[in-house]
């Protein structure tokens, strides 16, 4: 058997069938590569220049409310408009292209320009998490939304525009590719076993503990076993729940509280606000039911070795598969003690 802490090798992601290559010999190698700009200090509760502040303009023109709490916007300049014709093209099955109808928004999650999830109160936290689970089911009842996809980017690092505390939702008509594999993973796991792939994964890492980050009475956040991005997490209700607005009043409060204290430990890890894009996986709004689902997040956050040194994803990730050096369980260990 080969040694997890010296040898190359390879783990399987069986949520998207994909295998992620490991060498952690290769942790000390030295990085004279680019050095990012630290992120900027402190931001103040209001910025008179900022596009989501209330009472302010937009970039598109519209001005904002004065809201004084969790506030959602159709985006000015939406990468999906409703009304695009669904129609099909094909030509010989190499040009293949197709009309996609969706709906996409912004959710500024509190009036304040300097809280982040991290920072702010625990009952606005829930407010912004009945928020997510509102936009879910009312946009996923549309007949044309099939997926609602909740995503956050975080940091100009990951192409964040913006530092008001904000996440973005696009709904369209298709299952994006991440979700499609998952689905099919979800499902032939369910076929094979009659049981339920997060289930059993969540229970598994319950016991092991190593790759365990944080958890609370509803909610386990940890480095999954396959992870690509050295900090990589993966927070998973212990419930067997499809969707978010399937969350009971507890499990909203549990998230709510899960997401402050892993975000504040990620701050923590190298004294600096930790850039990350972060999103939901869920069940489909096709009309079907999806007993495979386990709603789950990821957090896809770029920093390697300090506030300045990234990971990039380039040659043999781009070309051949995604590879790391530093292991998964040390991951979690430097997550735990931060
Ligand atoms: P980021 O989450 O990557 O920062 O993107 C912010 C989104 O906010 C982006 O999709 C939208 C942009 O289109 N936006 C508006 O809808 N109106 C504005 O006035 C500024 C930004
Ligand atoms: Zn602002």
């Amino acid at each position: 058997m080969f040694d997890w802490k010296q040898d190359p090798h390879r783990r399987l992601n069986p949520l998207t069938g994909e295998w992620v290559l490991v060498s952690p010999h290769r942790t000390q190698r030295p990085w004279q590569g680019q050095v990012e700009e630290a992120a900027r200090a402190a931001q103040p509760e209001y910025d008179p220049s900022c596009y989501l502040c209330p009472g302010n303009e937009r970039a598109g023109g519209a001005r904002n409310p004065r809201y004084t709490s969790t506030f959602v916007f159709d985006n000015d300049f939406a990468a999906l408009r409703p009304d695009t014709p669904p129609d099909r093209f094909d030509q010989d099955g190499l040009l293949v292209a197709q009309g996609e109808p969706g709906i996409c928004r912004v959710v500024c999650f509190s009036p304040r320009h300097d809280l982040t999830i991290a920072h702010m109160e625990p009952a606005d936290l829930r407010r912004v998490v009945d928020t997510w689970a509102g936009q879910y089911r009312e946009l996923g009842a549309r007949e044309s939304i099939r997926y609602v996809q909740i995503f956050e980017n975080r940091g100009a690092m990951m192409g964040c525009s913006n530092a008001h505390p904000h996440c973005q939702i696009w709904s369209n008509s298709h299952l994006p590719n991440e979700v499609s594999k998952e689905q099919a993973a979800q499902l032939e796991w369910r076929e094979a076993r009659a049981r339920c792939l997060i289930c059993d994964y969540a229970a598994l890492e319950a016991t092991r503990r190593e790759r365990l980050v944080e958890e609370n009475a509803s909610w386990m956040a940890l480095v999954p076993f396959w992870a690509v991005w050295p900090f990589e997490t993966m927070v998973m209700p212990r419930r067997h729940v499809a969707a978010i607005d399937g969350l009971d009043n507890a499990e909203r409060d549990d998230l709510a509280d899960i997401l402050k204290r892993l975000t504040a430990r990620y701050d923590r890890l190298f004294a600096a606000p930790f850039p990350y894009s972060m999103g939901f996986h869920q069940s489909p709004t096709d009309g079907e039911a999806h007993p495979e689902w386990h709603l789950h997040l990821h957090f896809h956050p770029p920093l390697l070795r300090s506030a300045t040194v990234r990971k990039f994803l380039v040659g043999y990730e781009l070309l051949a598969a995604p590879q790391r050096d530093l292991t998964p369980e040390a991951a979690a260990e430097r997550l735990r003690s931060a």
